[in-house]
């Protein structure tokens, strides 16, 4: 079983405008789309796109609950959710134009999960997770969770000896990469903050390697670069007409672990990953990709083993 863990989760508004977006202007909106916010849930859809068996864990607000789980239950997600009173789910904004120049992200906080639900969530995992499944953590931490709650989740998963996998940043990955996490996708703004210092990206991953054992360097519309038992690969990503961008991270782990879930080579994973993150980027909302488009777009996929390098 695959899980997926969204500490904090969002409802995505997508706006957008006819006329490129503009700072000292009014940018009027002729449509607006709602969609599933937060990385883990967006991994979770994208496995249940693919026919692989997973759980979205999230905490989210009693407030608007039912609109949250209207989401999930549309896109056909499983999951299991952890109330917090009195709140409701963040909004992200996504602005998009019709430049094709990608869109613009804004984010709420979120709310503050409470140690009741925290420890629920604890309970959970405690209980649910075996060594054979693979759990998959993704985005921001909710406001004011302390780091120890982050380390208390990855320790239960490390007790349990399962795979662990994680798409986070700041502290967060900080905790991650000293706790010796499976797997994690810094991305190059990631990198800096982890090397401040600025020493060549293969001799930072390098040094990351060493404790995490799967390490893809993200590169956007470039494509990645994965630290893959003892191999380096350089995955291109296939050219496409750029609609929306975000989601694409997330539709990578996605379909990368939903490959290899189905039994697929590190390589056939990767090269699978890249071209379903390239169908979600044609897309409209944050989260839809298309299968077919992706298994084409896998054929203008390149992917090298970088030699003498180790
Ligand atoms: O990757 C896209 C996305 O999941 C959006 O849906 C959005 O809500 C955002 O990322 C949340 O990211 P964060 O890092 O704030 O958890």
């Amino acid at each position: 079983m695959i899980y997926t863990i969204t500490l904090n989760p969002a409802i995505d508004h997508i706006l957008f405008t006819k006329n490129p977006l503009e700072k000292r202007k009014n940018n009027r909106m002729y449509k607006k789309e709602i969609d599933l916010g937060g990385k883990g849930l967006h991994v979770s859809h994208t496995l249940t796109c693919l026919k692989i068996p997973n759980v979205a864990l999230a905490f989210a607000g009693e407030r608007n609950a039912n609109t949250f789980k209207k989401i999930l239950e549309d896109k056909s997600v499983d999951y299991e959710l952890f109330l917090e009173k009195k709140t409701a789910p963040r909004i992200t904004y996504v602005l998009m134009d019709q430049a094709e120049e990608g869109s613009l992200m804004v984010t709420e906080h979120g709310f503050q999960v409470s140690r009741q639900n925290h420890e629920k969530l604890c309970q959970y995992l405690k209980s649910a997770v075996k060594t054979e499944d693979t759990v998959i953590l993704s985005g921001s931490l909710p406001p004011g969770y302390p780091v120890t709650w982050w380390e208390d989740v990855l320790s239960i998963l490390k007790e349990k000896q399962c795979t662990t996998a994680c798409d986070v940043s700041g502290k967060a990955l900080k905790t991650a990469i000293a706790m010796e996490v499976d797997f994690i996708k810094p991305n190059e703004q990631e990198l800096k903050e982890l090397f401040p210092a600025g020493e060549q990206d293969l001799t930072q991953l390098r040094k990351l390697n060493q404790k995490v054992p799967y390490v893809i360097f993200s590169k956007g519309s470039e494509g990645s670069t994965a630290f893959i038992e003892g191999k380096i690969f350089n995955v291109h990503a296939p050219k496409v007409k750029e609609c929306n961008d975000t989601g694409a991270g997330d539709v990578f782990v996605g379909a990368l672990f939903g490959a290899r879930e189905k039994g697929s080579s590190w390589k056939e994973a990767l090269t699978f990953a890249a071209g379903c993150s390239a169908s979600k980027v044609t897309k409209s909302n944050s989260s839809d990709f298309d299968i077919e488009e992706a298994n084409t777009l896998c054929l203008q996929t390149s992917i090298q083993e970088v030699k003498g390098v180790y």
